[in-house]
């Protein structure tokens, strides 16, 4: 028994690669967070969407809130250890009766994570049920490896990359990982999955957090950031996220923009090797 997590969840974690549902927070609590979220958008006439989907954990108090959640950080404890750094965070909408989906792929590719130890966390901000282009995995697949990726970039591919892979592997058994809003599922860093469009008449939305032990560093000549949200780090391999101390300030901005830089820059020269 983890923290958070059961004994069993943990050993269909390992064997399996994914544990789904875990409850998080209240309904009411997620819809509080989306309403900042789109707040924001309306008052700026921006959507936190594919281009400007990395890293808002820099750039509003809630969503470092949301990614430090003592839950969340529970049950990637129970998978990882106790030292954990923040590596990266995606925003996931998917607008009603959108498109817009994400092809079979490892969230390893392109991180460049040596060793390679990440869990993503998949929080739901609205329902996530099948109709609305929830995430589909390959169970055991994460005991696959690292598989070969290609670039795909139609533009209704959420994934900045469009990356793909391009081998064959065996989908003949897929499962669904459907989460309520204020609940998360977890996945190994090598499990394939893909997510449809969303067949719904609202607006899905999750926060994709990828978390890493402090001591797997990025190989990558760029120094990337990445943010310690529990425990020590004795190995220096990131350097330091500040936590945001006003939505959108100036200070966030410009951090927000260097992180997400060096982030794309390491992506691009592991890509590069492919
Ligand atoms: O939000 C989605 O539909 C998929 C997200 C995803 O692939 C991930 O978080 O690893």
């Amino acid at each position: 028994m983890g923290k958070v997590l059961s004994a069993t969840q943990i050993q269909h974690f390992e064997d399996k690669g994914f544990v789904c549902p875990v409850d998080c927070f209240t309904r009411e609590q997620a819809a509080h967070y989306l309403d900042q979220l789109e707040g924001f958008e309306k008052a700026h006439g921006v959507e936190l969407g594919k281009g400007f989907n990395f890293k808002p954990h820099l750039l509003f108090k809630w969503v470092d809130e949301v990614a430090r959640h003592p839950k969340i950080l529970d049950a990637v404890e129970d998978l990882i250890g106790p030292n954990i750094r923040l590596f990266h965070l995606s925003v996931w909408p998917k607008g009603a009766h959108s498109p817009a989906y994400i092809d079979w792929h490892q969230d390893a590719t392109y991180f460049g994570l040596d060793p390679s130890i990440q869990i993503t966390i998949w929080v739901a901000l609205s329902d996530a049920p099948i109709e609305s282009g929830c995430m589909e995995v390959v169970p055991g697949s994460h005991k696959l490896g690292q598989l070969h990726h290609a670039e795909d970039h139609t533009n209704t591919i959420l994934l900045s990359k469009g990356q793909t892979v391009d081998v064959p592997f065996d989908r003949s058994k897929t499962e669904f990982m459907p989460v309520k809003a204020g609940q998360f599922s977890v996945h190994d860093t090598f499990l394939v999955h893909s997510s449809g469009s969303n067949n719904t008449d609202y607006r899905r939305v999750g926060l994709g957090f990828s978390y890493v032990p402090t001591h797997a560093r990025c190989t990558s000549s760029t120094r990337v950031t990445a943010a310690l949200v529990r425990g020590e780090d004795n190995y220096n391999h990131f350097d330091d996220e500040p936590r945001p101390l006003e939505d959108y300030g100036p200070r966030e901005r410009a951090f927000h923009t260097e992180a997400v830089k060096r982030f794309r820059a390491s992506n691009d020269e592991q890509a590069a090797k492919y």
